[in-house]
């Protein structure tokens, strides 16, 4: 197997700086990008790419989209910071439109997507010990297995991934972890009465891009609500037409009543985040008890809202659905030994390589490189295939031509 790690002069540079004067706390994929528009982004050469990662699903709407970009430029022009001292002029319009958007009465607007969990934990036991009537500090929140929902300190406590939670304990309690897509053990784990909340992504993102069975998500729905128990949907990455529906839930139908998004919010404009929940969650956190500098700033406002108007004047939802299908099937067409599977809903896809080499999703992403195409492995052996929603079929075709030369260099 030969592999590929030929840099110019150029990036050698731009990789040294960063080697030298920024934390190592990830180990990227040796490319430097300096322009993006659409599903492309170029690197210092002038070298061409198809972006296979989207900003982990933040660039859903592409690279640069010209109306988020026109509305965050104006906006920036005008005004871009007031914190939530003063009143702004956008904040009341984006709380109308993005709960008229998903059907919830209330917003509270943060800015990265840990936030907003961290925004919905507090909310979850706010409202166990004020509504629901659980003892204070009792509240239990379940999780699953395989999660990634970020990376604060309380957020990795309740991670079942040594390689996020190593060394940096004490850990934060009241969480109750249980195997992804198992709904006994979902129903098993709601016996306990003090539990608050059931915080789950519809599709696990960072395991693999691991899909639930069909109906485990309205049955779990259902479970909570018979265990007056708050059915919390972290969509930060499987949301925002993603997965071929405007939220990943919305393939079965089930409403959050906690909805938690980030990432493609804003285009790739810049950190917003939201949580959406009714009154009587959401009144629960009165004046002074939770906020932040940025959240709700008038540049995230305008950013965001014309970041949802495109997704669905677009269709992209439709376009993902339609894509991710073409993507799944081309790929299954190669026939390749060095794919054990491939899976996936609308454009949050992902191969899981089998090879005897522990190193040859990496390999493989370094060869995808040299032929123009950017991904990055995900646990060793899977690699997600998730590019912007506005790609099209001259492209998808053109992307698993790449995908199928690059397999060559597993033999
Ligand atoms: C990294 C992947 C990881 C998320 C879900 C909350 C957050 C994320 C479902 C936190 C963030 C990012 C973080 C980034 C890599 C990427 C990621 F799954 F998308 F691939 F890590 F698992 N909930 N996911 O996916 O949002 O605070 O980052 O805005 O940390 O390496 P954030």
């Amino acid at each position: 197997m030969s592999v590929n790690l030929n840099t110019s002069a150029k990036t050698a540079k731009y990789l040294a700086l960063e080697e030298q004067y920024g934390a190592h706390n990830y180990h990227p994929i040796p490319v430097v990008l300096e322009k993006g528009e659409g599903v492309y982004l170029w690197d210092v050469d002038g070298k061409k790419y198809f972006d296979y990662l989207s900003g982990y699903s933040a660039v859903n709407q592409g690279h640069c989209h010209p109306r988020i970009m026109e509305a965050f430029i104006r906006q920036a022009q005008k005004l871009t910071l007031t914190s939530r001292a003063f009143h702004n002029d956008l904040l009341g319009d984006f709380a109308r439109y993005i709960t008229g958007y998903f059907g919830y009465d209330k917003v509270l607007p943060m800015n990265t997507g840990a936030e907003a969990v961290e925004t919905a934990i507090k909310l979850c036991r706010k409202w166990a010990y004020q509504v629901k009537g659980i003892e204070s500090n009792k509240a239990v929140i379940v999780v699953c297995e395989g999660n990634f929902h970020g990376r604060t300190s309380t957020i990795i406590s309740f991670s079942s991934d040594p390689s996020a939670k190593e060394g940096f304990g004490p850990f934060t309690p009241g969480f109750k972890s249980i195997p992804f897509n198992d709904i006994h053990a979902l129903a098993k784990a709601l016996e306990d009465p003090n539990v608050a909340g059931f915080l789950f992504e519809p599709i696990q993102g960072e395991a693999g891009v691991v899909v639930p069975d069909e109906g485990y998500l309205m049955q779990a729905k259902s479970l909570c609500e018979k265990a007056n128990v708050l059915f919390m949907a972290d969509e930060i990455q499987t949301g925002l037409a993603r997965t071929g529906r405007i939220l990943a839930c919305d393939h079965e139908n089930v409403k959050p009543d906690i909805l938690i998004l980030g990432k493609a919010l804003s285009g790739g404009m810049m950190p917003v985040s939201v949580v959406l929940a009714s009154d009587e969650i959401m009144l629960t956190i009165k004046p002074g008890e939770h906020g932040s500098t940025y959240g709700g700033n008038p540049l995230a406002c305008a950013t965001s809202m014309m970041a949802l108007q495109v997704l669905k004047d677009e269709n992209m939802d439709i376009n993902a659905t339609q894509m991710g299908e073409l993507l799944r099937t081309e790929l299954a067409k190669l026939k390749s030994p060095f794919i054990k599977t491939i899976r996936g809903k609308g454009l949050l896809n992902a191969i899981v390589i089998k090879h005897e080499d522990p190193d040859a999703a990496w390999k493989l992403c370094l060869e995808l490189k040299e032929n123009g195409l950017l991904a990055k492995p995900t646990h060793g052996d899977k690699i997600r295939f998730a590019p912007p929603l506005v790609i099209n079929y001259k492209q998808i075709m053109e992307s698993v031509e790449i995908i199928g030369k690059s397999l060559d260099c597993l033999k």
